[in-house]
């Protein structure tokens, strides 16, 4: 008997992208025995195995293995003595005796569930049992192969308590299932497709659930089941009908059909990330399926949908084609994610998806890629795999996508889409694989295009535009530049595909719009029949991941807020004029001087405020000030109580200056509480009005204070409830804060994790003179827990995302942060390291608070025993 951690000191290994190999053998079938007892569990894994053609004849067999204890080793039946194996390193678990062309190795290993806080591999959740092997998380259930590029086929038996576990599911189909006396049962399961390791799953629990039916555009009639606790039974029918939605969409946008006769979803309350996509069982963090009118905001039921639908579109884009290595992530999730977004915009608003999109994409991924912690989406190496389910891996791999659109068009997108799935069904490819099915399907050249994938950093896209009356001909020069990233001070130009539009003065285009394909580092593009001079609409609906810089007046934003045909674009304009006013009102601030607010921003708000026929969704995000994240990003160093401090008094001078037509359609806005509706019209009107409410609030008057109290304590929809009751945590008014506070939780959030979860976050991002000690005190409070990442998230997270009190200049709020750190790491790594991260942009504040930062992260890797995860985020900021 022997522990597979024998070898206990770990020295974080790098791991790079040019070094990949295929392995020295192959497994093709995998015969999986479960034994889930109460404390203990036993896996005996059967492998059949053979040697890849051209490997070594004495080439080891060495199989991942991590904190498993190895009971027993069988090379086809037959007993190894514990000479033939050893572990010559961390989690590796070598057969050293001689192997034939073709075997089967048998391991029988044993493994603690209820003691596995990582929440990677088979854990225990509240009640249930369940898995999550992305990335590297199967290795923790049974010595294997463990990387997507080693794909078999999975037979499985779970056996288990028939009281305390009476669903048993895995992947595919179930086979067989029956009582084994004492108590206990099984069930069978086969998966009659390949899969990588980190594709496997296992559920066993008491569960309830909801079930349907979907026949799919061949006629298959496929069997849906969504489980989850009994008592959250009742919070499943959107994330089913968002299911079937997605179904159907893949069938008719990319002539995609389920495979399968099963398709189960599973909600557990401790998961590390929003979903997994394993085939035919999804798991599923509560947070991203559970919705009802009383218990979820708009948001959330958006981001069910896009969740559902996002692991549903990964059964083609993932699991029927995978990756060959991890370096290749963004082929599934940059691919996914454009698909879910597609969706999405096709289910609601394509216009209002869209800049919903690009504020995440602004917010989390640019100062990503402007930190030491850049990477390129498809990065060169990694110490932890799981630090790379990044923002850049992510939005900005879908960006890349929709950038092959953007070139290709719909239908070209479609074709190599089709010959992407033809090529490689069944197999597991690379980047440069579905960038050749894009080029070959359509007879392009997409050479350059590859330097998305290997250069990391946000481009800047500079226009200069002339324009000759006489020649009725419009000119625009175009050059790209980018910044020094980790490892590549320098960058070759990308292939840009930037969507232009010129306006005229009554508001029409005055020639069609047309995507300029921009590859060298400065080019001239001409218009011929431009009838009057333009006014530029550059990179609608944000063509390409870039900044773009184009000298132009607040007069000139203004007219494109009014009359851009592109939604997106009108939306941007805004957005600029709020930068410019608030980054100048920042200047200010530093200086001592006045703030001001521009006469024409108040105008052009005021318009936006007063359209009749506007979509209310993209109403209210004309109005909402860019997020403190993206203005930080323009900064060249950033004040956060200077940049806080310019974005309220923006707030309330607009709120001076509009009172009365915030109040109007404040008012007006207002939906009767029955029948509850979610459709885009009532999502729209309680959009807009919150912001109106967030005006109104900035002005720190009795009456709207009174006004947001009134509705946080009674409004029925959970998104009116959070939107007062966050701004209520926000307010000097003690008694008002208290009041909502308190009633949040009594009436709504007591005995409902994602509800408290809501409550925690308001508290930890309010900006109040006690957040600090608020914060303290929540980790405290009774409905609190370390162990849960969502509750993490909503207390440490958020209050790592509190730009003001975070960054207080005594340093106290890193210093919390660092301690909590500590805390989570030895539980959980992958948590602890996703908090690290709030380190890493640390060079874009000022010196002392670089200090500061610094001082911490050189904390964190001085201590002994930090995970390799943690370890990866802290070393590789400080470079
Ligand atoms: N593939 C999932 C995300 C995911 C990744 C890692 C996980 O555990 C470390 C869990 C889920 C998705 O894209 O939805
Ligand atoms: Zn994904």
């Amino acid at each position: 008997m022997a522990a597979s951690s024998a070898v206990a000191t770990e020295q974080p290994v790098e791991k790079f992208r040019k070094d990949y190999k295929e392995p020295d053998y192959w497994v093709r079938n995998v015969d999986l025995l479960i034994q889930i007892h109460d404390g203990q569990t036993t896996v005996r894994g059967k492998l059949s195995a053979e040697r890849r053609k051209g490997a070594q004849e004495s080439a080891t067999l060495r199989l991942d293995a991590e904190d498993v204890e190895v009971v027993s080793v069988l090379l086809n039946g037959k007993e190894l003595s514990s000479s033939d194996y050893h572990f010559p390193e961390k989690d590796v678990l070598e057969i050293k005796c001689g192997l034939p062309d073709k075997f089967e190795l048998e391991t029988v290993v044993k493994i603690k569930p209820e003691d596995n806080t990582q929440l990677s591999g088979l854990y225990k959740s509240s009640s249930m049992y369940c898995t999550q092997c992305e990335a590297e998380g199967f290795r923790r259930i049974t010595p294997m192969l463990d990387r997507p590029d080693v794909m078999a086929k999975y037979k499985v038996r779970i056996e288990a308590d028939q009281k305390s576990c009476p669903v048993l599911l895995s992947n595919g189909n179930l086979v067989s299932k029956g009582e084994m006396g004492e108590g206990r049962h099984f069930a069978e399961w086969e998966d009659p497709f390949p899969k990588p390791s980190y594709l496997f799953a296992v559920v066993a629990g008491d569960l309830g659930s909801i079930k349907d039916t979907f026949t799919t555009r061949s006629g298959r009639k496929v069997a849906l089941e969504i489980f989850s606790e009994h008592a959250n039974v009742d919070q499943l029918d959107w994330a089913m009908q968002s299911l079937k939605d997605s179904m159907k969409w893949d069938e008719e946008r990319f002539g995609l059909e389920y495979d399968l006769d099963i398709y189960n979803i599973v909600a557990v309350n401790d998961f590390n990330m929003g979903a997994m996509e394993n085939k035919g069982l999804n798991v599923f963090n509560t947070a991203c399926v559970l919705a009802k009118p009383s218990t979820a905001t708009d948001s959330d039921y958006e981001r069910v949908q896009g969740v559902i639908a996002h692991e549903y579109f990964h059964n083609w884009t993932g699991n029927r084609v995978t990756c060959r290595d991890w370096f290749q992530l963004t082929l599934k999730e940059g691919l996914t994610v454009f698909r879910d977004q597609q969706f999405s915009a096709d289910m609601t608003s394509e216009a209002v998806k869209r800049i919903e999109d690009v504020r995440i994409l602004r917010a989390a991924q640019f100062p990503q890629d402007d930190s030491p912690m850049a990477h390129p989406i498809r990065p060169e190496s990694y110490i932890a795999m799981d630090n790379f389910y990044t923002a850049t891996v992510y939005n900005k791999g879908a960006e890349v996508i929709g950038m092959y659109q953007t070139l290709l068009g719909k239908e070209g997108f479609r074709k190599g889409m089709d010959l992407y799935f033809k090529r490689h069904d069944g197999t597991a490819v690379t980047c440069d694989d579905f960038r050749a099915a894009m080029a070959d399907a359509n007879g392009v050249d997409l050479e350059q295009f590859e330097r998305w994938y290997t250069q990391a950093g946000t481009p800047t896209v500079e226009a200069k535009a002339s324009y000759s009356a006489d020649k009725q001909r419009f000119e625009l020069v175009l050059s790209q530049s980018c910044g020094p990233s980790p490892g590549q001070p320098t960058k070759q130009p990308y292939h840009i595909p930037v969507r232009v539009g010129l306006i005229g003065k009554d508001g029409k285009d005055l020639v069609p719009e047309r995507v300029l394909e921009l590859k060298e580092a400065s080019q001239t593009f001409v218009f011929e029949g431009v009838k009057e001079e333009p006014v530029v609409s550059l990179l609608r609906g944000f063509s390409a991941p870039v900044n773009v810089k184009l000298p132009r007046s607040d007069e000139e934003l203004a007219f494109l807020m009014a009359n851009d045909q592109d939604s997106f674009n009108r939306w941007e304009a805004g957005q600029e004029l709020f930068t410019r006013s608030i980054l100048a009102n920042v200047k200010a601030f530093q200086d001592g001087k006045d703030m001001e607010l521009p006469q024409v921003i108040v105008d052009a708000a005021k318009r936006t405020l007063l359209l009749e026929d506007i979509d209310k969704s993209l109403q209210a995000y004309a109005l909402t000030l860019p997020s403190l994240l993206t203005l930080g990003a323009k900064m060249d160093v950033i004040d956060p109580d200077a940049l806080v401090a310019a974005c309220k008094f923006v707030k309330e001078s607009m709120a001076k200056k509009l009172r009365a037509e915030f109040e109007t359609a404040y008012k007006s806005n207002q939906l009767p509480s029955e029948p509850f509706r979610n459709d885009a019209d009532a999502v729209g009107r309680r959009r807009i009005k919150n912001v109106c409410l967030d005006y109104l609030m900035a002005l720190k008057e009795d009456k709207y204070t009174k006004l947001c109290l009134d509705q946080a304590l009674q409004s029925t929809a959970m998104t009116d409830l959070v939107a007062a009751t966050s701004l209520l945590a926000g307010s000097s008014d003690e008694a008002a804060r208290k009041q909502a506070l308190e009633n949040f939780y009594e009436k709504h959030a007591k005995g409902n994790d994602l509800i408290l979860c809501k409550w925690f976050t308001m508290q930890a991002m309010a900006d109040v003179t006690t957040s600090l000690s608020d914060v303290g005190a929540l980790l405290q409070h009774p409905d609190f827990s370390l162990k849960n990442p969502n509750k993490c998230r909503s207390v440490i997270g958020a209050f790592a995302g509190n730009m003001k009190h975070f960054h207080a200049a005594d340093g106290s709020g890193y210093r919390w942060l660092t301690d909590r750190i500590l805390d989570i790491d030895k539980m959980n790594p992958q948590m602890s390291a996703r908090l690290v991260s709030s380190f890493s942009t640390f060079r874009r504040y000022d010196q002392k608070r670089q200090a500061l930062i610094k001082a911490e992260l050189e904390r964190l890797i001085a201590t002994s025993g930090l995970s390799r995860d943690a370890y990866e985020i802290a070393s590789k900021s400080l470079k």
